[in-house]
């Protein structure tokens, strides 16, 4: 009898944790699915590329403007770098495209692929107003 007592509650507490699993990921993934279903129907007017050699970019400053899609593009044109906005979850890497959309202000631009001698010297600004 405590057998089956046993075999019941631990049956019970399977079906508890499979489906405070199964609700959980059903959270996380609503929560994925909402900002990547927003990105298609915001097509990007504005373009800002950013072009990479070793060890620096083409400009000391871009800007862009602010809350406006913009269709940030990385090209590497000597050697293999990548992008990150610090304070912003944006990041790059190698030869990609992203739509970005910031508030005003200034941020840093750092490369985030470890590419060699000159790779901490690979910062720029972003200035989005
Ligand atoms: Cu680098």
């Amino acid at each position: 009898m405590y057998k089956k007592l046993a075999f019941f509650l631990t049956a019970t507490a399977l079906l508890l944790a499979l489906s405070a699993c199964g609700s959980s990921n059903k959270d996380s993934n609503s929560g994925n699915s909402s900002p990547s279903a927003d990105a298609p129907s915001e097509s990007a007017s504005e373009e800002l590329v950013i072009t990479a050699t070793s060890w620096e970019f083409d400009k000391s400053e871009y800007t862009i403007p602010k809350d406006t899609p913009v269709k940030l593009t990385l090209e590497n044109t000597k050697g293999a770098h990548g992008i990150e906005i610090i304070g912003q979850d944006i990041s790059i890497r190698g030869n990609k495209s992203e739509i970005v959309k910031l508030p005003a202000g200034t941020y840093e631009i750092k490369c985030n692929i470890m590419c060699g001698n000159g790779h901490t010297q690979m910062k720029a600004k972003l200035i989005v107003s």
